[in-house]
């Protein structure tokens, strides 16, 4: 069955896709669909949106999708939610605040919940990213409740994380607390329509310019008003942290390249064993045994 429905999947089929995300919010056979979708394809981009409860990220990551969309990407959000429990169609057109369109292939929303907590999120989100990249989204959309622990196991998962804080609300800047900017890759001051928006804005650039602070981009955004999208997609195509999953692809090559060829190595034992014996009786220097060694694993 599952067969089946990878093969309707990748023909971008939506009630494949629909049946393979509820079997893995059931967790039927987590393990199987996790290898079967395989590795995210290098095209999808997963963006964290956090931030804390009220600060707009519903509204933010539907006015993003919006976005992304008039750009001709396709999107999917996944709006994680650790506390609820899987929610129906009325409730998450409530919390991802965007016109359903549901005519249109290039959107695809769904919400994420776990009985078991924040770690069972985490794994869903795992899974379910693996198989929105085999049907070929160009972005995912996380919305995480910034809550400190669990937030940081989905934004392990992430491309980049944005995180949404508001002009407000005394002197006291929550957000620092919750030790968020320590995974933010791009800080969002969302309403900026608000007063008060520049004040926030010179206090997190205040505080991420101490010593020892990641370069991270701080920038102003009004959903309501629809600002600052276009600057918050180019930061987010500029994080750092986007150029380094890069750089992790390259170490999983390394990584692969050198379980084959140990596995040369443990075929060739005999000639190996005979290079590094010559070696220890000085016939050979280092260089030469190295050259030797290049021989027998080429074969
Ligand atoms: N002034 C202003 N208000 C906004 C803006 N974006 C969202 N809001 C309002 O902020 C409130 C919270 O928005 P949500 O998008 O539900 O916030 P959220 O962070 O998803 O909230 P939770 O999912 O409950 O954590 C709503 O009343 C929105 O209308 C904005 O750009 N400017
Ligand atoms: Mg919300």
């Amino acid at each position: 069955m599952l067969d089946e429905l990878f093969e309707r999947l990748e023909k971008q089929d939506r009630l494949a896709l629909a049946r393979l995300l509820t079997l893995v919010a059931r967790e039927e056979q987590l393990d199987v669909i996790r290898s079967r979708a395989g590795k995210r394809p290098e095209k999808t981009r997963v963006v964290a949106i956090t931030g804390n409860a009220g600060v707009g990220k519903s509204t933010l990551v539907g006015k993003l999708a919006e976005y992304l969309r008039s750009q001709g990407q396709s999107v999917a959000i996944l709006a994680c939610d650790p506390q609820s429990p899987l929610t129906g169609g009325a409730l998450l057109g409530d919390r991802v605040r965007m016109p359903s369109r549901p005519d249109d292939p290039g959107i695809y929303i769904r919400s994420v919940a776990a009985a078991s907590g924040h770690q069972a999120v985490a794994e869903h989100v795992d899974v379910m990213i693996r198989v929105l990249g085999r049907y070929g989204f160009d972005v995912v959309l996380l919305e995480t409740v910034g809550a400190g622990q669990g937030d940081t196991a989905v934004s392990e998962l992430a491309d980049v994380v944005v995180l949404l804080v508001q002009p407000e609300s005394g002197d006291e800047l929550q957000w620092e607390k919750a030790g968020l900017l320590e995974v933010a890759d791009v800080v969002v001051v969302h309403k900026a329509d608000l007063a008060g928006a520049d004040r926030t804005e010179g206090q997190v650039k205040e505080l991420l310019s101490l010593p020892g602070c990641r370069k991270i981009a701080v920038l102003r955004v009004s959903s309501t008003k629809g600002e600052g999208f276009e600057a918050l997609w180019q930061a987010v195509l500029e994080s750092p942290r986007h150029a380094a999953a890069a750089d992790e692809d390259a170490r999983e090559l390394l990584r692969r390249a050198q379980e084959i060829l140990a596995e040369r190595f443990h075929r060739q034992g005999d000639r190996v064993g005979n290079v590094i014996d010559r070696w220890k009786r000085q016939e050979l220097d280092e260089a030469q045994a190295a050259d030797e060694l290049l021989q027998l694993l080429a074969r």
